[in-house]
């Protein structure tokens, strides 16, 4: 387990091997049948665009979340996303109630900068995230001062946890990447603790 400081207030625990490497094929074949996909349309300065990954939402019914402005409404918990929640909840003492699939096909598969802050995950949410099949850098970039960018390389069993001041002092992105051309399936996880408003 490495600890990586960003700031006096944020930090990251990153456990490279969370996950058995002979596990991971079937995890990830399990998992990817078994998800309702998702391919929702963004839009940025006025034109819409596909989004560049598919994704998929678990939780409990009750429960949406509000997702680059897009609501997710969550599919029933299945026996895996639901024993990996647990896991880490056991093991890190989290509380994590939702597990948010995204699915990068290959290289071209993205995710931009952004921070996790909605205002159903309360103040300072820690974010979990685990990393299956292509290893892709993750890069992260303080607001205040963009200059201060750090970058990891996230393997593929790895799990991350975004701790602290994460999302409020950092953003956080996936770049395009052309010699990391393999499928990566990335499962975030987070305590949504505000059941949105039913519109
Ligand atoms: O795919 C990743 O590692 C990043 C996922 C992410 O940033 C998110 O779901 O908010």
């Amino acid at each position: 387990m490495q600890e990586i400081k960003l700031s006096n207030k944020s930090h990251l625990l990153y456990i490279p091997d969370f996950i058995q490497a002979n596990k991971i094929p079937s995890l990830i074949e399990k998992l990817k049948s078994e998800s309702q996909w998702r391919d929702d349309k963004i839009t940025m300065f006025g034109k819409t665009f596909d989004q560049p990954r598919r994704v998929a939402f678990f939780g409990s019914p009750e429960i949406s979340y509000t997702y680059s402005k897009i609501k997710m409404i969550p599919q029933g918990w299945t026996l895996v996303t639901k024993e990996l929640t647990s896991k880490i909840n056991e093991i890190y003492g989290h509380d994590f109630n939702t597990c948010l699939l995204n699915l990068y096909r290959d290289g071209n598969d993205h995710m931009s900068w952004h921070c996790d802050n909605e205002p159903e995950l309360g103040i300072d949410p820690v974010i979990g995230s685990l990393s299956l099949g292509q290893e892709r850098d993750f890069f992260f970039r303080e607001k205040k001062n963009p200059e201060n960018k750090i970058s990891l390389s996230l393997q593929s069993g790895s799990l991350l946890l975004m701790l602290g001041k994460c999302q409020s002092e950092f953003n956080h992105a996936l770049p395009k990447r052309k010699r990391q051309n393999g499928e990566r399936l990335n499962l975030t996880f987070r305590e949504v603790i505000k059941v949105a408003s039913p519109d």
